[in-house]
């Protein structure tokens, strides 16, 4: 494992283009249901956008033209801090995505490893809070997967705390977590809401899925309007994205980028 430097500053997400076949698409809990590319593209283009408006730089992986799901860049790398592991997908057609995703990590200078066999984990199943990181045991994270995060984070000053994930594909597509560290989550879909010390439970399955956009902003799917409500009763503001046909695909707002939050200046 080696550590460099990293050489961007401030908050960077990572993003990457939809593939061609991004249709065919990997479903485990849902029906198929037609995609239309050509609006998946443009709700591409609309929520990176606002991550732009919303003072995000924005770093186009590669594409991965050849695998349907590489939109869902965020699968493909865990970041803590400045460091980042490079994931071992649980799905076999989502091994080639990781590539793309090393160089792009590589070329920041905040590579520290990667997942390896048998070991699998999907970003997805990973949720930051502070130093907490938990991480989801299921479909697509394996526990050897789970004990080599502990084991490339731990060192670094990371707990890591396996949570069962059941009822959804990832961890992060049953709960995510606001600024002050509350996790939010819409119950039935949560298998273990006891392992979060604060939990907030939300009325649509699109409403546990938030990206800290910074301050009190936070993007939200438009799918989800009751809890954007909700958010914003808190004294929140939801920043709603149209992502409707990658929602078909299982995807939600968390798994179209990785953010970089910590990354000193150059
Ligand atoms: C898959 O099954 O891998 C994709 N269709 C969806 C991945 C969504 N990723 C995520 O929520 N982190």
């Amino acid at each position: 494992m080696n550590n460099t430097r990293p050489l961007g500053a401030g908050r960077l997400a990572l993003v990457r283009r939809p593939a061609p076949g991004l249709a065919d698409g990997l479903l485990t809990h849902l029906a198929r249901t037609p995609v239309d590319t050509a609006a998946a593209l443009r709700q591409w283009e609309e929520y990176v956008a606002a991550l732009r408006e919303h003072g995000w730089r924005t770093i186009e992986v590669e594409p991965a033209d050849e695998c349907p799901d590489s939109v869902f860049v965020e699968d493909t790398v865990v970041v803590y801090r400045s460091a980042a592991l490079i994931t071992r997908p649980g799905a076999d057609s989502r091994l080639p995505e990781t590539a793309g995703t090393e160089r792009a990590v590589t070329r920041l200078g905040c590579l520290v490893g990667r997942i390896t066999a048998p070991g699998t984990l999907d970003g997805g199943d990973v949720l930051k809070i502070g130093d907490t990181i938990y991480v989801g045991r299921g479909g697509r994270t394996n526990a050897e997967g789970v004990r080599q995060l502990r084991a490339a984070f731990e060192p670094l000053g990371a707990r890591v705390v396996a949570v069962p994930v059941g009822s959804v594909l990832h961890l992060k597509s049953a709960v995510t977590a606001l600024p002050d560290g509350t996790v939010i989550g819409h119950p039935p879909l949560v298998d273990a809401p006891g392992l979060f010390p604060r939990f907030l439970p939300v009325p649509e399955e699109a409403g546990a899925h938030v990206v800290l956009l910074g301050d009190d902003r936070l993007l939200i799917s438009s799918a989800a309007p009751r809890s954007a409500e909700l958010l914003a009763s808190l004294g929140y503001r939801p920043v709603p994205v149209d992502i409707g046909e990658f929602e078909k695909l299982e995807g939600c707002v968390t798994c179209l980028s990785v953010r970089l939050r910590d990354l000193p200046p150059a």
